[in-house]
């Protein structure tokens, strides 16, 4: 391929004359590497393979200047972005599960959306960016959602096709009881040879339709759907049951290890969800088949604003794991607030990076026009694919790459300062130190201090009327602290050395515990929720003096009314917050600020 070449994978967005593209299979480079060079107003790119030339050519596309050469590689072969896109309207959940970026791009009403374009340009969207896996459907898997691994495969194929012009395949979320749900057998039970055929015969007729399939992802024993638990077997023997399947093509299992009870009675103080993958999956390290990627959340909770790392991830060496990252803003402000991730994603993979075998993402997009929303939510999307090919690329270096590309030079300063620092925003005005699920019950947006304070989901705060936070220590707690490596497992375990944004995840304290940054626990809360209102006043301002046509006027639009409405919540999280434990401690704001 040479100069002035304009391939598939490339759609709308042409290379000029002064690229030079070479396809060179002897390079050594590896699969997907690329070396880039510019001198003298040309562009050079070579790879060993067509992916490598199409991660060259994005790359090119967002060089400015000249370049000594230099070569690129993804640090991981798996770099998936996981949909949760139901076929049919859930009742409760809407046609995307957590999804506040409008329809699915996929699937409308029960049938296949007829916009493959769109399929297309998302398609080209995430290749940009470097992702190369993607999986259609929500894991949790109804009915009729289940009829996509057999009669509806069609459908996958047609959009696999899509997804294929730009190096990415295709993978779907399957219910473990599918053989009963969509086979007519009674049992799923894995040790059951009906059970093992059936899925041999189901995946060998998804790879007629789809040759270059790439697995299938399972939500087992988790929050009501149907696991290996059922028959008395383990989750490596469920997972191996599809992974036999899935072998004879080459294609893989990404076996979630979100399993906890969801039916926890609030009184019982000995059951700590944080604990429940590492005491369920670790017992079974190395017993999983070679083509099972164990698929862990960051976290070990839920995805909430301030976790510490899953102990699952640094405790599994014989397991093949992915790292399992939320860009739908669920807890984090659901797309209307804004709250820019990389920087707590890079934290974690600067832990996890050298155990991981893929990193995945739950995408934040859907049919909207901005494709995200918060038209700014899109650079979680594009930083979220950036650092699956790079762990090391700084997250502020990121926003600004995505800025540059997305912005005029106009308007890059004002969508910086509003973004660079708002997860700590956001932070500082909802759940504190590390605590967690203040959330609204159900639709998990904005505050509800106790709304599941007496639920069965095991999210707890235990504030009283001396102090708040969960002991999960060794020493007088629910000894989650061990199951960390040291010298996380000691650091954690220690009020004196545990870091202050967790502490009340790993430890109950008075309020008038004095934290390593000098203040009392109840006046940071204080300080920190007003802090947090006043900043996002400041956002709201700082958009409003950027003149619309910087941006256009329906953009600025959009933005501006997310940010009135992130303001409306903030304040209201500050004053129920602030509120609530005024109440508890009755212990005044130093400063006197107005508490209700
Ligand atoms: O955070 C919870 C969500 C569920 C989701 C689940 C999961 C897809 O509230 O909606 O289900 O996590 O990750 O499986």
């Amino acid at each position: 391929m040479s100069a002035g070449v304009h391939p598939a994978w490339l759609g709308s967005a042409v290379l000029g004359d002064d690229v030079v593209l070479t396809r060179d299979p002897r390079c050594g480079l590896g699969a997907e590497a690329y070396t880039i060079a510019r001198s003298g107003g040309v562009t050079t790119v070579v790879a060993e393979d067509e992916a490598g030339l199409m991660y060259g050519s994005f790359h090119a596309l967002r060089l400015q200047d000249d370049l000594e050469a230099q070569t690129h590689r993804p640090f991981v072969a798996r770099r998936m972005m996981q949909h949760w896109d139901n076929v049919f309207v859930h009742p409760v959940m809407g046609q995307v599960e957590r999804g506040y970026s409008g329809g699915s791009l996929f699937w409308e009403d029960g049938a296949l959306t007829d916009d493959p374009d769109r399929v297309g340009d998302y398609a080209r969207l995430l290749a940009s960016v470097g992702i190369n896996s993607v999986s259609l459907n929500n894991v949790n898997v109804h009915a009729g959602e289940a009829r996509l691994l057999t009669d509806r495969i069609g459908e996958v194929a047609v959009l696999a096709a899509r997804f294929r012009q730009y190096h990415i395949r295709v993978y779907l979320s399957v219910s473990f009881a599918a053989p009963m749900l969509v086979g007519g057998l009674d049992t799923a039970d894995p040790a059951d040879e009906r059970v093992q055929a059936w899925w041999a015969t189901a995946t060998q007729r998804v790879y007629a339709a789809i040759p270059d399939f790439g697995g299938y992802i399972v939500k087992a024993d988790s929050e009501g759907q149907p696991g290996p638990f059922a028959y008395g077997r383990t989750h490596a023997e469920g997972a191996n049951l599809l992974a036999a399947a899935l072998a004879p093509f080459g294609g893989e299992v990404y076996w979630r290890a979100f399993v906890y009870n969801h039916r926890q009675d609030w009184r019982d103080r000995t059951t700590d969800r944080a604990r429940a993958a590492y005491d369920h999956f670790t017992p079974l390290d190395g017993e999983f088949a070679p083509n099972v990627i164990l698929q862990v959340k960051h976290g070990p909770i839920d995805f909430q604003p301030r976790e510490p790392v899953s102990p699952v991830l640094l405790s599994m060496p014989a397991t093949r794991l992915a790292v399992e990252f939320q860009a739908t803003q669920e807890y984090t402000g659901q797309q209307r607030h804004v709250c820019y991730l990389p920087p707590m994603w890079s934290a974690v993979l600067s832990t996890v990076a050298d155990r991981v075998d893929a990193v995945v993402t739950v995408s934040n997009a859907g049919d909207d026009r901005y494709w995200t929303n918060h038209p700014l939510a899109q650079a979680n999307l594009y930083a979220a694919g950036r650092l699956a090919w790079d762990p090391t690329l700084d997250p502020t270096a990121l926003l600004d790459e995505w800025i540059a590309r997305t912005f005029p030079p106009a308007a890059a300063g004002t969508v910086h300062e509003l973004m660079r620092d708002s997860w700590a925003v956001y932070e500082r005005y909802t759940s504190p130190l590390g605590v967690g699920f203040m959330v609204h019950p159900g639709d998990h947006y904005g505050p509800d201090v106790d709304g599941y304070e007496y639920s069965r989901w095991g999210t707890y705060h235990f504030a009283d009327r001396d102090g708040v936070g969960v002991d999960r220590t060794t020493a007088t707690g629910t000894g989650y602290t061990a199951q960390y490596p040291e010298p996380l497992a000691s650091q954690y375990e220690s009020r004196a050395t545990c870091p202050d944004e967790l502490l009340l995840f790993f430890h109950h304290v008075p309020y008038t515990h004095v934290l390593h940054s000098g203040v009392t626990v109840i006046q940071h809360i204080y300080d920190t929720h007003f802090a947090g209102a006043e900043a996002v006043s400041e956002m709201v301002s700082r958009w409003s003096d950027l003149p619309p046509s910087a941006v256009g006027e329906d953009l600025h639009a959009r933005v501006s009314d997310r940010l009135r409405e992130q303001h409306r919540s903030a304040l209201e999280w500050r004053d129920q917050i602030n509120t609530y434990f005024y109440r508890k401690s009755g212990i005044p704001d130093t400063k006197a600020r107005r508490i209700y």
